[in-house]
């Protein structure tokens, strides 16, 4: 199924992609009160199968909690409404959305009185930087939009709201001809980009920002580090200076949409060799022999479909 095709979970029920509507007095359209997920469903040779699906729907309800939302369905029930969402559009790899949001009922910044609803949305989504970026990069610049201080909006809830920043540096990378755009925290440190973690190589070690640093706290980005230090690779949490991006060996993204993808450029700088490096390479073989099904789920971080 395409975007836009299929069976929409709304509410505990299957409804017609066109039928999920909300009331243009949502709560959350007004007032950016939602939480969310991407998880990524692969076809791994075995039939279809949801990557990390209880941490990322351990992490939706983590959202919710520091939003003081109230999901009306417990975290078992989502997990199963997510696997019959991507079985009934009959998807083998695919994207899937969860969304809670604050509903329609009231009016008026306090949410406490409006109904959260949920739905689940899945479509297949390739490449989110593009097939050529896997191997030769992208081009990226260092934002002029800071990812929020730690006391303004909190960055380890992936909440509708925290995506008018990345929205701000996305557009102004784009519109620069760039990729994609990374951002600083409020110290001036590197925090992430518009959808993604950040990993820095040096000397054959690997870093990448701490919690500390503004950053959502990536799936993706916890693969990373596990399979680094499977792989023998050095790697630490640590504040890095901007400066510390253009000297790199290497540099690269990772996210759920993003997967593992090298960073070729920073600000018309090149990285390395100005493609994908070694140490990448490594780890990014390490993640995709995992999710395509050439290596075994060792971790345990698949749920089949069927
Ligand atoms: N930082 C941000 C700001 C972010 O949005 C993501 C995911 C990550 C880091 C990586 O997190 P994880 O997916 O758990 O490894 N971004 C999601 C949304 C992308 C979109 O355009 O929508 C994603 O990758 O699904």
């Amino acid at each position: 199924m395409a975007f836009g095709e299929g069976k929409i979970w709304y509410d505990g029920t299957l409804v017609d992609w066109a039928d999920a509507t909300c009331h243009v007095m949502s709560h959350a359209l007004h007032y950016g009160s939602s939480v969310f997920e991407g998880i990524r469903c692969y076809d791994t040779g075995k039939g279809p199968e949801i990557f990390r699906l209880g941490d990322h729907m351990k992490r939706l309800f983590e959202s919710a909690k520091i939003y003081r939302m109230d999901i009306p369905f417990d975290q078992a029930a989502l997990e199963q409404a997510v696997i019959d969402t991507v079985r009934e559009n009959k998807l083998q790899s695919c994207y899937i959305r969860p969304l809670a949001f604050r509903g329609y009922g009231a009016m008026g910044v306090n949410p406490i009185k409006c109904p959260v609803n949920v739905v689940i949305a899945a479509w297949t989504w390739g490449k989110y930087l593009g097939e050529a970026a896997m191997e030769d990069g992208v081009s990226v610049r260092v934002s002029s939009w800071r990812r929020p201080a730690p006391d303004t909006l909190p960055t380890l809830a992936k909440a509708g709201g925290n995506y008018l920043s990345s929205q701000l540096i996305k557009m102004e990378a784009t519109q620069d001809g760039y990729d994609e755009g990374i951002a600083l925290d409020h110290h001036g440190f590197v925090s992430e980009g518009s959808g993604e973690n950040i990993f820095v190589v040096r000397n054959g070690s690997i870093y990448t920002p701490p919690s500390s640093s503004s950053i959502l706290p990536g799936i993706t980005r916890h693969c990373v580090i596990t399979l680094a230090r499977e792989l023998g690779l050095q790697i630490r949490q640590q504040v890095i200076p901007r400066e510390a991006l253009y000297v790199a060996d290497e540099v690269f993204f990772s996210g759920t949409a993003a997967e593992v993808t090298p960073v070729s450029k920073i600000d018309h700088i090149v990285i390395g060799n100005g493609k994908r490096g070694p140490v990448t390479e490594r780890i990014q073989s390490a993640f995709f022999d995992i999710v395509e099904g050439r290596a075994p789920d060792t971790y345990g971080w698949f749920t089949p479909v069927t």
